[in-house]
């Protein structure tokens, strides 16, 4: 098929073709080009932002509710230098999203031009690709290997900088367009012999775990993951990019790992014999010191990407390869091994973990709201089947803690990079990527002033979202690092949002949301359910908590997971009870 058309309209059929029906973006004068063709589409909605941060942290909770690329438009220079933030925690968190942005015309780049960035420059280090289009014939091309190159492999952010006369000027169009990917073939079988290797290690074993993170959910491998755990009976712990990919509610499943992970997830990585990660990092929130981490473990480490295995914690077996087709070989290769780990001991100890020291919190007793309990009850009256997203902060932890999630990617929120303003965004593109799903996103009352512009967005896109603030008043998560190492002197933490600075019921109503506001544990039900029974536009619920409320456990950055903390200067008793 060829057909004469311009490099926009070329452009917009790719993207047709590659089957975009939603792209989240900001026109401005480089990609106007391509505004008009994308106007005549019958096939890609262009949801207006309000910011481009907010479009690509929705092309990033777009993808990760339905496991396509997430795309994102944007101008040159300050257009595209608002994607970085998106585009880095895409690349942290391992998203597939295509970021698309207009470049000055060929013959100014490099002139300082009005609105040049050198975006592809400046994208260099956290993009798993970058392009520079300057001829319009290479637009059909580009576009079909950028989302190859997003969605394959170990997934990732791709951005495409195309100069305005490239989008200007007559091309052929021709689909499907040969692509030129020589040296990218991601390897997604793995070495039977490593296999093999892995289940001998498991049958010896007497203190395994399964350590679980981002890339079984993003490889839809969690009915293997569920089959070959209760095949092995080996315990499993669920990173924070992980949570819901083995059930909550599985009796071998332990809680999260790391810093603030639950004490019986923590303990048995460091006591641990063998761990088996499957898409993991082996990243500093999870090994805290890395020196003293899981001291007596062997480890077998799966990931598609190599670059994973021993990068930080030497692998005694390295598997390269998906994790669907790692966890069906392991099925595989330990139904064939003539012994069986036996891993009764190891149990009763981990059962005496849990039953000392499950997770838990404190009430207060001038009746104010914990926001712990706003989470416990979040959990039981939305329930698993909805889609959670969060900020990063104390909420982004006491979401990933106290609510149940028992199916793989219904936690969707910021892990590596930690981006303040995640959430809302995230869930509106969540929310347009399932539209029948309930999506909430938990948010802090910091996080939620860097973003929240696109509840415009959501009113008049109809993308009827739930947000539930959890308002301490502070960027809760640095005063508890004041309180905890800077002897509670709580320099430029104070945001004072519980002077209602801004209200932000009247802001969610300014944006033509419904505010509701919940300051007592009597009334959390009754707002929760008010909340659930208004899906016509967006809900703001501004849930004023006790500003002391800390996160624990709490591993201190920097030391060994070994001195975990359950609560304030309370330590386990590990050893009495080894
Ligand atoms: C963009 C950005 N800036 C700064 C930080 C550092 N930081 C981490 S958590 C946090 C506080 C977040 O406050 P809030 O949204 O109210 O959440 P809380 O911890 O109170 O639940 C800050 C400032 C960050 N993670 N991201
Ligand atoms: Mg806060």
């Amino acid at each position: 098929m060829t057909e004469q058309m311009t490099g926009a309209q070329a452009l917009v059929r790719a993207l047709e073709h590659v089957g975009v029906d939603t792209v989240f973006g900001i026109p401005g004068g480089a990609i106007l080009p391509a505004y008009d063709p994308l106007y005549d589409s019958a096939k890609v909605r262009h949801v207006l932002v309000r910011h481009e941060q907010g479009a690509g942290h929705a092309a990033q909770g777009y993808a990760q509710a339905t496991g396509r690329v997430g795309v994102c438009m944007a101008t040159s220079g300050p257009g595209a230098t608002n994607l970085v933030t998106p585009i880095a925690d895409a690349y942290m968190d391992s998203v597939p999203i295509v970021a698309i942005t207009g470049q000055v015309a060929s013959a100014a780049i490099g002139t300082d031009a009005f609105q040049e960035a050198d975006i592809s420059g400046i994208t260099m280090p956290i993009t798993k690709h970058n392009f520079l289009v300057i001829n319009p014939d290479d637009i059909p091309r580009t576009i079909a290997e950028a989302f190859h190159i997003a969605a394959t492999g170990r997934p990732g952010p791709v951005l495409v900088d195309i100069a305005k006369d490239a989008l200007q000027a007559m091309t052929t169009f021709q689909w499907p367009p040969v692509m030129q990917l020589p040296g990218y073939r991601p390897v997604t079988r793995p070495h039977s012999k490593q296999i093999r290797e892995a289940a001998k290690l498991i049958a010896d074993a007497k203190r395994p775990v399964l350590y679980v993170g981002g890339g079984v959910h993003k490889a839809r491998a969690a009915a293997e993951l569920l089959e070959f755990a209760e095949l092995t009976a080996i315990p499993v712990v669920t990173t924070l990019m992980a949570r819901g990919t083995f059930p909550d509610s599985h009796r071998q499943h332990l809680g999260m790992p790391g810093m603030h992970g639950s004490v019986p997830a923590v303990g048995a990585l460091q006591r641990s014999d063998l761990i088996i990660g499957l898409g993991v990092r082996f990243d500093d929130r999870v090994t805290g010191q890395l020196s003293t981490f899981a001291p007596h473990a062997k480890i077998v480490h799966a990931d598609i990407d190599p670059a994973e295995i021993s990068k930080n914690r030497h692998a005694d077996v390295p598997i390269v390869g998906d994790c669907k087709e790692v966890i069906s070989d392991l099925i595989a290769a330990v139904r064939n091994e003539d012994r069986k780990g036996d891993y009764s001991e190891w149990w009763t100890q981990l059962d005496a973990y849990r039953a000392t020291y499950p997770l838990g919190y404190d009430e207060f007793e001038d009746g104010s709201l914990a926001p712990q309990y706003v989470m416990e009850r979040l959990s039981a009256i939305v329930g698993p089947d909805a889609i959670y997203t969060a900020g990063v902060g104390q909420h982004q932890m006491w979401a990933a803690q106290f609510i149940g999630y028992e199916n793989p990617g219904t936690f969707i929120n910021s892990g590596g990079a930690g981006t303040m303003g995640f959430a809302l965004p995230a869930a509106m593109g969540a929310k347009m990527g399932s539209p029948d799903t309930t999506v909430w996103a938990i948010d802090g009352d910091g996080c939620f002033q860097m973003t929240n512009q696109e509840l415009a967005t959501c009113t008049i896109e109809g993308v009827p979202i739930k947000v539930a603030i959890i308002n301490n008043g502070n960027l809760g998560m640095v005063r508890q690092w004041q309180t905890l190492f800077y002897n509670q002197r709580y320099s430029n933490t104070n945001l004072q949002t519980v002077r209602r600075i801004p209200d932000f019921v009247k802001l969610a109503e300014a944006y033509g949301c419904v505010g509701l506001r919940c300051e007592r544990p009597e009334d959390v039900d009754a707002t929760i359910k008010k909340a659930m029974e208004i899906n016509d536009v967006p809900v703001v619920v501004d849930f004023v908590v006790h500003q002391d409320a800390m996160v624990w456990p709490m591993v201190a950055a920097g030391t060994s997971n070994d001195e975990i903390k359950f609560a304030r200067d309370m330590a386990p008793a590990w050893d009495s009870e080894d």
